[in-house]
């Protein structure tokens, strides 16, 4: 009750007018495994593969069945994903767990800014590649691949309403980026790069995208506290880390990146926090030694994850078979992880978690696992330093 008048103060200070019920939201999240209270959940209704352009070229295997295959997904396969998103939101919401879903718009448009055209968009199921929760912050990122330019748009009706209801909230957005070809290194278009040639560029930090100005994808950054982590690859350069460090003065920003990865793009199927002091690193894409010693200082222990419980990605999938570990954290002891994956399962339960199973697999074509499908709005907790030995 206490609560609900500061609310309703704090409230009509700032001119608003609103009932009781709506009072109740709050935009707030500090880190990737505080208690979950709020979260979206995307969809898949209407979901296209786009034509390429040079960030998907960059992204693509040359082998892919992807390639040439643009046009809306095939509607049983979408049918399917909806029914897995649904299903995991439902879960979510029987834990207690508020959860929202964006708005598809239609994704068979082209993008037509003054600076490029493509063929079409891609779809809304990886809302945390879109959005930035930083404390009560919002931010939209500025993406990278041109057919995700007005993805945003599926969230605005979420974000106008937070703003609406939570005096605090504050709805950011990152300077739209121009993405004309100026973005984009031209010898990562040819058809013919082997993996070996992929490997050797990324441990070189040679990737697809330039710096020719800020880019970052929302995945690419992990939150702990005062910290943020911010991987280094294909769709966040280093000017977009250099934008997100001006942007969060009372933050501390650290760029990192993962050899062995040739593909990559998003942080979350490759460092994955658990609980302070626990993250799992990918076997095959290991933080190199000097960037470890802000963990090791700090007193955190950083172990390899298990292996996939798959070899092969399902078809029509971007992501590689870690998907394993994109596993989404409730609290520091319960985490949904992906029925399919029971190495993973197996060694989380092993860590002392209680192991939510979650069917997901035929939804991983969208857009990615269970910590990519979603985008926190609200957990417990506040901006805590968890790496106050900086060096
Ligand atoms: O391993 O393919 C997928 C991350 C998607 N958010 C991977 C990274």
């Amino acid at each position: 009750m206490t609560k609900m008048k500061t609310d309703l103060s704090a409230a009509l200070a700032t001119g608003f007018h609103m009932n009781a019920d709506k009072m109740q939201m709050k935009v707030c999240s500090w880190n990737e495994w505080d208690p979950l209270r709020h979260v979206i959940v995307g969809r898949a209704t209407g979901c296209h593969i786009p034509p390429l352009e040079p960030a998907l070229d960059g992204k693509v295997p040359e082998d892919s069945e992807m390639r040439g295959r643009p046009g809306l997904r095939p509607q049983n396969t979408i049918d399917r994903a909806n029914e897995l998103l649904d299903s995991f939101a439902e879960l979510l919401r029987r834990r207690g767990i508020r959860v929202d879903r964006p708005t598809p718009i239609d994704f068979s448009q082209a993008v037509t800014t003054p600076d490029f055209s493509t063929g079409s968009m891609f779809g809304c199921m990886p809302a945390r590649d879109i959005l930035l929760t930083v404390g009560q912050e919002i931010l939209e990122a500025t993406m990278s691949y041109r057919c995700r330019w007005f993805e945003y748009l599926c969230y605005r009706p979420l974000l106008q309403s937070y703003w609406e209801q939570d005096p605090e909230f504050r709805h950011e957005s990152a300077p739209k980026p121009r993405l004309n070809d100026a973005d984009y290194r031209r010898d990562y278009l040819s058809d013919r790069i082997t993996v070996q040639q992929r490997l050797q560029w990324t441990a070189e930090k040679h990737f697809v995208t330039t710096e020719e100005e800020p880019l970052f994808d929302a995945a690419d950054i992990l939150r702990c506290g005062r910290d943020l982590i911010v991987q280094h690859g294909f769709t966040t350069n280093l000017k977009g880390i250099e934008w997100l460090r001006r942007h969060f003065p009372d933050h501390r920003v650290h760029a990192v990146n993962f050899p062995g990865d040739p593909y990559p793009i998003h942080i979350d199927a490759t460092f994955t926090p658990l609980r302070p002091g626990l993250i799992m690193n990918n076997p095959q894409r290991r933080l190199p030694d000097d960037q470890r010693e802000l963990f090791s200082r700090n007193g955190w222990e950083i172990i390899d994850a298990a292996p996939p419980a798959h070899n092969e990605p399902p078809p029509l999938c971007y992501s590689s078979v870690w998907l394993s570990m994109n596993v989404l954290v409730l609290d520091p002891k319960t985490v949904c992880v992906e029925k399919s994956e029971v190495y993973q399962a197996d060694q989380l339960d092993k860590l002392g978690m209680e192991v939510i199973e979650v069917e997901f697999r035929d939804a991983y074509a969208f857009g990615g696992g269970l910590h990519c499908a979603t985008a926190d709005v609200l957990r417990d907790g506040g901006c805590e330093d968890y790496f106050p030995k900086q060096g």
